[in-house]
């Protein structure tokens, strides 16, 4: 494999490079380095091309992120000559990673609007986009308040705080398990996605779920910032979303755990019914219309 491709592939795999939305971005900037370096024909280009396709799908299984910007660049792959494949490569990677980076924005401008001068937010885990609202809202002028969770075992909620804090956002950091104890002091919750079901559900980190429900149980909105190649084209002929099971070490040394079997997945899904709303590039909607978005407005790829 290509050593920049390899570099950007196992950073994904060991997490160096996180976030649906980056390893989405990462996985089409693999590429097109891939396609600036290739030197030969263009049939080995093409067969270069599908390697490095599988090769990056199989770093991560959960979000569709990863899948929808490999499937934009390649599906969208055309020329005669293996210069024209080649810059159709670099082009389309470039359009993906442009279109990725703009609907962050348009997301923190749109969540940031339903944010209440005064409110107290919650968030879960490391997601660029919920923070996009929530540090929109806050250099909109409001006066906003955040509770994050330390989010175990990978404490992405590290990142997610000094984030925060660096941007003069009053931030608390709390334990997974304090969620249902803090709730009432919480007037919304935002988090992040890294797959949005045809249905509505969303997959996102391990814990997402549990919130959801404590919130319902509050009456506290619960929303998820998403852009659209989160959704899962694949969940409308009823695919399942594979939730990643990562090692045990993650939680804790297994050796000094004798007889003991551990079990780490990484992802929960929420259903539709506890979450008010889903915040995109294209405007804020309900979970219920997660379909209409995958049929009509989606400009990200589909495995043809
Ligand atoms: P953005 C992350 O997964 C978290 O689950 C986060 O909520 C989600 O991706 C979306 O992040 P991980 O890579 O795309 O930490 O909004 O396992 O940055």
């Amino acid at each position: 494999m290509h050593p920049g491709v390899k570099e950007i592939g196992e950073g994904i795999r060991e997490m160096r490079i996180r976030g649906a939305g980056r390893i989405a971005r990462a996985a089409a900037e693999a590429l097109k380095i891939y396609a600036e370096d290739f030197s030969g024909s263009r049939d080995e280009f093409i067969q270069g091309v599908e390697k490095v396709k599988e090769y990056l799908l199989d770093t991560r299984p959960t979000a569709v992120s990863l899948r929808n910007a490999v499937y934009y660049v390649v599906n969208r792959m055309k020329g005669e000559s293996v210069d024209e494949l080649r810059e159709s490569v670099i082009r389309n990677a470039e359009e993906f990673i442009t279109l990725s980076k703009e609907a962050v924005k348009k997301i923190g401008k749109f969540g940031a609007q339903r944010i209440r001068d005064g409110s107290t937010i919650l968030t879960h885990c490391n997601s660029s986009a919920a923070l996009e609202v929530i540090i929109q809202a806050h250099r909109s002028g409001k006066e906003i308040k955040v509770f994050n969770t330390e989010t175990r075992p990978w404490l992405q909620g590290h990142i997610t705080s000094r984030r925060l804090a660096e941007e003069g956002i009053d931030v608390t950091m709390i334990v997974d398990s304090a969620v249902r104890y803090f709730m009432r002091d919480i007037d919304v919750v935002v988090v992040g996605a890294d797959t949005i079901a045809s249905n509505g559900a969303v997959i996102n980190k391990i814990g997402t779920s549990q919130i959801a429900l404590v919130a319902h149980e509050a009456r506290v909105p619960f929303m998820v910032a998403a852009e659209t190649y989160k959704f899962s084209p694949e969940t409308v002929i009823g695919k399942l979303v594979e939730i990643e099971e990562r090692p045990a070490e993650e939680i804790a040394d297994p050796k000094e755990f004798p007889g003991v079997k551990f079990r780490n997945p990484v992802f929960d899904a929420t259903p539709p019914e506890y979450i008010d709303a889903i915040i995109t590039e294209v405007g804020i909607i309900s979970p219920y219309i997660a379909y209409q978005i995958i049929k009509e407005v989606m400009q990200f790829g589909v495995e043809s």
